[in-house]
């Protein structure tokens, strides 16, 4: 299908959808100068993936880990949301918005929480929410772009966490200490990201899953689409043959179950589907 054709049919997808789940992956960041993993000049191209993204590389070697995490924090620091970032806070809002003008004349009384984003009724039960942005990436540029149900799967780079005794803290310099020990019992802390071999947060995982059971819509940007739990969002949505969208460089494992493949950079493709 010629591109104009799938960025009209994906724009349509877009709109109609009353139920967003997104997950984007590191090829998001990369036009905002944050080098992505597996691809060419990326991280893991420098680095042995089972030395600075296992628990094992971190007790082998946790300096060789902070340095690692050092250098990420200070390019995330410079880093600012590129288009792709801010077109889907804007998306987060504008369905936000469809929801409570929809909403309001059928449910009357009792629903809707009053706070416009379509998660809660009212009642204390939750709802699912109209845009639930799930991340494998920890730069924080999501929010930073003004986006507000982010769930970050993979953690984030600006938290640290004690090895001893659990307790995670933000408030760092962006480059700790090679080192850097637990005010509260003066152990060694560690970066509070999910590394190979260690679980998701069970919460995380719940939300995760609720909003890929209850999307109508799937949107995936900028990911290999390897890493699992992550790359089987998309697949659940599929199965219950909920249209995916995907957009990336290249074709990944997701483009077989994609309704629309966009190839292309985020940043150029994903403000032509969502209009000002
Ligand atoms: C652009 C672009 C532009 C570029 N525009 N696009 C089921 C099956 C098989 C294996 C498993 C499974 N379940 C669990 C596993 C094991 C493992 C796993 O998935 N292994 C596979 C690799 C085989 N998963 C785990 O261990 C997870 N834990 C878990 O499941 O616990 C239970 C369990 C344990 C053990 C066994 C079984 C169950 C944890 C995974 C943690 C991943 N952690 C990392 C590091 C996080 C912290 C950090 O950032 O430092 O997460 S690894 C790294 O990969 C990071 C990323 O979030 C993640 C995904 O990478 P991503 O984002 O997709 O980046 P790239 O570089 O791969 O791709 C970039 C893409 O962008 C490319 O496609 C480009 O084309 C594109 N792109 N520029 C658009 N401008
Ligand atoms: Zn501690």
């Amino acid at each position: 299908m010629a591109q104009s054709k799938s960025i009209t049919q994906a724009k349509k997808l877009l709109k109609e959808a009353k139920k967003v789940c997104v997950l984007t992956g590191a090829g998001i960041s990369a036009e905002s100068g944050i080098k992505t993993f597996r691809d060419a000049g990326g991280l893991w191209e420098d680095h042995a993936v089972e030395d600075v993204a296992t628990p094992e590389g971190f007790t082998r070697d946790p300096k060789l880990v902070w340095r690692f995490y050092n250098a990420r924090r200070k390019s995330a620091d410079v880093a600012a949301p590129n288009a792709a970032h801010l077109t889907l806070a804007r998306l987060e809002l504008a369905k936000q918005r469809q929801s409570k003008q929809k909403s309001y004349p059928v449910l009357g009384h009792g629903e809707g929480n009053g706070n416009g984003n379509g998660n809660g009724n009212g009642t204390g039960h939750h709802k699912s929410a109209v845009f639930t942005l799930l991340t494998q990436n920890i730069d924080g540029l999501h929010q930073q772009a003004g986006s507000t149900n982010v769930v970050e799967l993979h953690g984030s780079i600006w938290k640290v966490r004690c090895t001893k005794c659990g307790l995670i803290t933000t408030d760092h310099p962006i480059e700790l200490p090679i080192l850097p020990k637990c005010e509260a019992c003066s152990a060694l802390l560690r970066p509070h990201v999910v590394w190979f071999g260690e679980n998701l947060e069970s919460e995380i995982l719940e939300k995760a899953e609720a909003a890929a059971l209850a999307c109508d819509l799937f949107l995936v940007i900028g990911t290999s689409a390897i890493v699992h739990p992550a790359a089987s969002y998309p697949l659940l949505a599929a199965q219950r043959k909920v249209p995916v969208i995907e957009i990336n460089l290249e074709n990944t494992p997701v483009t077989a179950v994609s309704a629309v493949t966009l190839l292309g950079k985020a940043g150029e493709l994903l403000p032509k589907l969502v209009s000002e």
